[in-house]
């Protein structure tokens, strides 16, 4: 026993060698060692000094930066050992680059796995930010404000990334007003990358776009991300029909679109409300479009508006989708299943709590998750409550409701006609993501036989952490991300499940390491 201490030891000492913390501060100097006490002053020089699993903590306040802060390719951490550059504890670090010269962009990203966090850019004379020639990379927590392109774009060959709970808004390109989005995989973009939780609104041109040009036949996920009113400037007025405002726009090639080029698009739990164009939109993609638990709601053209006829192979899926004030126009190729505008529903205000759209910009939660609000979750009672097919994706009471937001109620009701009274609660668990350990928080109302297990997203079970007869009261429990043999499992989103006698509910949780 004491050896196995000693070993724990040992690395715990043996990792403090190696990896290095770099500070950087508003008030500090390149001269200095780059430790708190004497911190750098510049974000570059801290980059200069990083080596594979080092951290480079950024203080709070304003940093007024002119040229382009370049990760080079010479950069890149390993897939054991990213390379962390973040926000010091909660200190707000903005990158400023409102006095950059118009075209030069704020962050350029041309290396492999870096984690960088919670850092505000605003202002660059180009994109905020741009991964280009980078894969594998996490960008978390981060907003992309008033930038004179694209908040975040990824482009040449850039593969595998993660974005996750970013923010990317009021971005606008003058004189023209024609390309500025929030979020754009685009152009000669490569394969694999990966949007949860992120918002976009109010850029100039569109919230996200997929638009291709020197690729073919890629994919982008996105999950849990919200976009509204494109198409506008900060101050709400509207700089013209180069402006497109489209929420989610699936890519494809120029309009003349002879090469057919396919940005294969896989959308769940998505919003796109207010935009000055179409919600969901295909441009010219002729890829594959999977939009699974999605809801459009008052976007000026069309909530959905997808046509074209795709390449040969090629599918549009759309399931358990909600439509609200606003059109639906799909090519007979689509393949359909319980959506709000099919029969038997009925899609009216009262199927929901709020219809407030100053919702969806408020504050993220503590852990950079989407705001918990009410805006366009089901009302009890509606009609689209458990209407929905299974699709693999967790879910509560008796089946998935239609829409992104899944209701806490169910559908099901006593023989004396009332809803069934809560017996259990599950909450979110936190932080999420996690890359070490995580905490999941339940409440019983009564003594009951309980399962909390944690399955891959293919349903199939990773670990169950409690099987046991459990009194009333409030349960929080940590998991350390192993599995039921105590190996550490790979990142990803995974789901966790209370079973309380027949009734279950599932939430989902996020590993990354
Ligand atoms: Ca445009
Ligand atoms: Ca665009
Ligand atoms: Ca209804
Ligand atoms: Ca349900």
């Amino acid at each position: 026993m004491k050896k196995v201490v000693f070993l724990i030891c040992y690395q715990l000492i043996l990792i403090n060698l190696l990896y290095a913390q770099i500070y950087v501060a508003t008030d500090g100097d390149d001269t200095n060692p780059g430790t708190i006490e004497q911190p750098f002053g510049t974000i570059p020089m801290a980059i200069s000094a990083t080596m594979p699993g080092d951290t480079i903590y950024v203080r709070g306040g304003t940093y007024e930066i002119t040229s382009t802060i370049t990760i080079s390719a010479a950069k890149s951490g390993t897939e054991d050992q990213l390379i962390t550059l973040t926000a010091f504890n909660d200190e707000i670090p903005i990158l400023d680059f409102s006095n950059q010269a118009f075209g030069s962009k704020g962050i350029s990203i041309r290396s492999n796995y870096w984690h960088i966090k919670a850092l505000q850019v605003k202002g660059a004379g180009d994109n905020g930010m741009e991964i280009n020639f980078g894969s594998n990379n996490i960008i978390e927590q981060c907003a992309f404000y008033e930038n004179r392109d694209t908040g975040l774009q990824l482009s040449n060959g850039s593969a595998d990334n993660r974005i996750i709970n970013c923010d990317s808004y009021f971005n606008a390109d003058p004189p023209d007003y024609a390309d500025a989005d929030g979020f754009a995989p685009k152009l000669a973009v490569g394969s694999g990358n990966y949007f949860y939780g992120c918002r976009s609104w109010g850029n100039c041109d569109d919230g996200w776009d997929g638009y291709l040009r020197g690729a073919d036949d890629v994919m982008t996920t996105l999950e849990n991300c919200w976009t509204w009113g494109n198409g506008y400037l900060k101050d709400g007025t509207d700089p013209g029909p180069d402006a497109n405002g489209n929420g989610f726009k699936m890519g494809g090639g120029d309009s003349g679109n002879s090469q057919q080029l396919m940005h294969h698009n896989i959308l769940i739990n998505c919003v796109a409300f207010n935009n000055k164009n179409k919600g969901f939109d295909q441009n010219n993609n002729v890829g594959s479009m999977t939009l699974l638990n999605c809801t459009g709601y008052n976007n000026q053209t069309a909530n959905y508006r997808i046509q074209r006829v795709l390449n040969p192979e090629q599918t549009l899926t759309i399931k358990n989708c909600v439509s609200y004030d606003g059109s639906v126009q799909l090519g007979s190729f689509a393949i359909q299943e319980t959506n709000s505008w099919l029969p038997p529903f009925v899609v009216n205000a009262d199927d929901f709590l709020s219809l407030d759209i100053n919702l969806a910009a408020e504050s993220r939660q503590a852990d950079g998750s989407l705001p918990d609000i009410d805006f366009l979750h089901l009302a009890q009672g509606s009609d689209l409550i458990d209407a929905g097919v299974p699709l693999g994706m967790p879910f509560n009471g008796e089946g998935p409701d239609l829409g992104a937001f899944e209701s806490s109620y169910s559908s099901r009701v006593d023989i004396a006609g009332r809803m069934e009274p809560e017996l259990f609660q599950l909450e979110q668990n936190y932080p999420n993501p996690f890359n070490s350990t995580t905490v999941i928080d339940y409440k019983l109302s009564k003594l009951s036989e309980i399962d909390l297990m944690i399955f891959n997203t293919n349903g199939q079970l990773v670990r169950t952490l409690i099987t046991d007869s459990q009194n009333a009261g409030a349960y929080e429990v940590t998991w350390n991300g192993r599995d039921d043999r105590g190996q550490q499992i790979s990142s990803g989103v995974y789901l966790y499940q209370l079973k309380v006698g027949s009734l279950v509910q599932t939430r989902k949780l996020m590993l990354a390491k």
